[in-house]
């Protein structure tokens, strides 16, 4: 009975369209400027400081206050160094994807665990020696990708501060960064702590990963490459990254003691094929 058929098919149409949407609603939230200012609203979907532009701090916001899951892309590449810390990612109605890769210039890793990484990273965040983290995550399915991050910490005494602190919050992934040197002069910053500290019963977050371009390069913190700490931050899985050596994986840094991933004793962790 084509009558039916198309009366059936008039009635499905939109149930079967609005399905098909994809689950992330949101246009990107696209960095345009290297500046520090913040959102002029700060409670929309919309990222624009009072110079018209969507910088990395008031893309943070914007993903923050933006209900559901974000993406943050980059039409621009350079240092950002935020003068106060920036926004945690702490959207707990969806994660947010920080992703360095889209960045001008940018390309992941295709080399093998057995090569020297071939990433481009394009985008970094450098604190300047100032004392706070370069990100902070509080919620779950974070994810960072594609960044340098280094030079947080002012000095080598409590608190101490990491290139990214995941405190609290589960299922979020930290790949493809370089974490602890400036990857054009290969300088370890002076007293950035951790590369990444996971605390405060943060779970099943995912350090790096099984693809190539998931490979984390973390080196030049004083401490410790990866610091897991509390004996009920569990689950969490630390795979396939280089630990200690730099630029690309080759070479160590001087008088560097941070080429471990360091765990609460008792917390449940899997360090997997990292080199070191
Ligand atoms: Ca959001």
């Amino acid at each position: 009975m084509p009558v039916l058929r198309i009366l059936l098919l008039t009635l499905l149409l939109p149930v079967l369209l609005l399905h098909a949407q994809p689950d992330d609603r949101h246009a990107a939230i696209v960095v345009n400027a290297l500046g520090d200012e913040a959102d002029l609203d700060g409670n929309d979907c919309t990222c624009m400081t009072a110079n018209n532009t969507c910088t990395l701090r008031a893309a943070l916001q914007t993903a923050n206050a933006c209900p559901g899951p974000d993406v943050v892309q980059f039409a621009v590449a350079g240092a950002f160094s935020p003068l106060t810390a920036l926004p945690a990612l702490s959207d707990a109605t969806g994660g947010t994807l920080i992703d360095g890769y889209s960045a001008p210039g940018a390309l992941a890793n295709t080399a093998p665990i057995t090569q020297p990484v071939n990433s481009q990273v394009t985008v970094t965040l450098y604190g300047a020696n100032r004392p706070f983290h370069g990100l902070r995550i509080t919620t779950q399915n974070n994810v960072v990708r594609g960044l340098a991050i280094y030079g947080f910490d002012n000095d080598a005494v409590a608190p101490y501060y990491s290139g990214i602190l995941i405190d609290g919050g589960r299922s979020n992934t930290v790949a493809g960064n370089l974490i602890g040197f400036d990857p054009n002069s290969v300088i370890s910053s002076s007293f950035q702590r951790y590369g990444v500290q996971i605390r405060a019963l943060a779970k099943e977050n995912l350090i790096g990963g099984a693809a190539a371009a998931d490979r984390n390069v973390i080196s030049g913190n004083t401490y410790a490459a990866v610091r897991i700490e509390g004996n009920l931050t569990l689950t969490n899985t630390v795979q396939g990254n280089f630990l200690g050596p730099v630029p690309q994986g080759n070479a160590l840094l001087p008088g560097n003691p941070n080429s471990t991933a360091l765990a609460w004793p008792t917390s449940p962790t899997t360090v997997a094929s990292c080199r070191t």
